[in-house]
């Protein structure tokens, strides 16, 4: 999930990891394939299975939807169910795409593919406009810190090509984005089945003066977390090596800031001090590790340190509790129970942990924050959680990485919620 902190490249120059997101059907595999086949990223093979398998799921031509769904599940009820990650390459721009589902029912593989985005193409059928399924994948996408939107309001072949529905779409997605607190916001009208204003200009759309979405993807802005890893040095500890002359070290991620040998650090959540004496990564000794860097340090101390510590530069330390306010998205089929005790996963470690109490709950049609004492499946809201083991947070806004966890059911092992520690764009919301 980490990405590399600081300036902002040029808009155009670097990678751009993007996600389709928008309600069920609404077209966003049709659209990435056909952003495929039209930049010629799909090889005559790849081609001819996509021909054989449309056939059989009784498609004449081409479905290009195929390209990104590839499960039998996905081509027989012609939904999307787990996230579909593709490469492309334009002489001006590569690209990370993920292709998400729509459905409501995979939300959470949504917030899966959308938590390492620059940027959401958010797909909007033109006949319908916005649908709260839309609505709320803009919202998990913006608690993300997914920043910058290009929004295709698709199927305009069926629109009869009208400029008003673009319109109608672009202003409703402008006031919602703009109550979200995200920054960038293009338009694009688009056929992706028959490929208007995908690669190529419409001819049908005459109105519609530019970008075409490849352009608005080539020129879109990358790097969307500014703050994203924060200032402090931030290692969660994954493995301790013992050495067979004695001495341990300690590897892990880099997760915020940057670590020097000479830096002096705390073990939290123990709260022991000590210095770093080495960071080094297979290549040998380093002087000094940025953010995403796996590393392996070694410290002046002789500390009981273990899997799931957390390494921080010592001026700069993150908050140890027990307790703190979070924003979770709810993705049980079954409302969130306060009795119940999950297991809470936070970087490199897992603890018992239940909600102490639920504050709010996001209306994504209204952008409202209500008062709520209930959570239920696909609900976005505030709560109190706490934890066995006192945790090493920073607000989610600062570190994507240690500002954020996620909720585990004891009994079933499934992935109940996404929590992010503090309240990411809700604080202004309820302003
Ligand atoms: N007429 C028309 N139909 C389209 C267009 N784009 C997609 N469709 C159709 O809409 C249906 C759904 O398309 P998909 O691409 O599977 O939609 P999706 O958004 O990926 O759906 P999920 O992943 O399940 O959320 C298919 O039958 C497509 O052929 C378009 O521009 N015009
Ligand atoms: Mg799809």
């Amino acid at each position: 999930m980490t990405r590399t902190p600081g300036a902002e490249p040029a808009p155009g120059s670097a990678l751009l990891r993007l996600a389709t997101i928008g309600s069920v059907d609404d077209g966003k595999s049709t659209l990435i394939g056909r952003l495929l086949h039209d930049t010629k990223q799909l090889f005559d093979d790849q081609l001819d299975a996509l021909a054989s398998a449309s056939r059989r799921g009784g498609v004449d031509g081409v479905d290009l939807a195929f390209v990104t769904d590839g499960l039998r599940a996905e081509r027989e009820q012609g939904i999307t169910i787990d996230v579909a990650y593709r490469y492309a390459s334009t002489p001006r721009r590569k690209f990370v795409i993920a292709d998400c589902p729509g459905h409501v029912q995979y939300t959470r593989n949504m917030a899966t593919g959308a938590s390492t985005a620059d940027l959401a193409v958010v797909v909007v059928d033109a006949t319908v406009g916005l649908r709260k399924q839309t609505r709320r994948h803009v919202c998990i996408a913006a608690l993300l810190g997914v920043r910058h939107l290009v929004v295709a309001a698709n199927k305009m072949d069926l629109a009869g090509w009208d400029e008003g529905a673009c319109r109608a779409v672009e202003q409703e997605m402008d006031s919602v984005a703009g109550r979200l607190g995200m920054s960038t916001v293009t338009t694009v009208p688009v056929s992706a089945l028959r490929g208007d204003n995908v690669v190529e200009a419409s001819i049908h759309m005459p109105w519609y003066p530019g970008p075409t979405l490849l352009d608005a993807l080539e020129q879109a802005p990358a790097g969307a977390w500014a703050l994203e890893g924060g200032d402090g040095g931030r290692l969660p500890v994954q493995w301790v090596v013992r050495h067979p002359g004695g001495g341990r070290s300690y590897a892990g991620m880099v997760s915020g800031g940057t670590f020097r040998p000479g830096d002096e650090i705390v073990v939290l959540p123990g709260g022991r001090r000590s210095r770093l004496t080495s960071v080094e990564t297979f290549d040998g000794p380093l002087e000094e590790a940025p953010s995403s860097m796996s590393v392996t340090v070694r410290l002046d101390d002789d500390l009981d340190v273990s899997r799931g510590d957390l390494i921080a530069a010592a001026e700069t330390p993150p908050d140890v509790r027990r307790e703190f306010e979070a924003t979770l998205c709810w993705f049980a089929e079954t409302p969130l129970d306060t009795g119940r005790r999950f297991r809470l996963k936070h970087t490199t470690r897992v603890t018992p942990a239940h909600i102490v109490s639920m504050d709010s709950r996001l209306d994504v049609e209204s952008l409202e924050l209500e008062p709520t004492g209930a959570l239920g499946p696909n609900d976005i809201g505030v709560v109190i959680v706490a934890v066995g083991t006192p945790l090493a947070v920073d607000p989610y806004r600062t570190n994507q990485v240690t500002g954020s966890f996620v909720v585990i059911d004891e009994q079933t092992n499934a992935t109940v919620a996404a929590g992010m520690v503090g309240t990411p764009i809700l604080a202004a919301l309820r302003g």
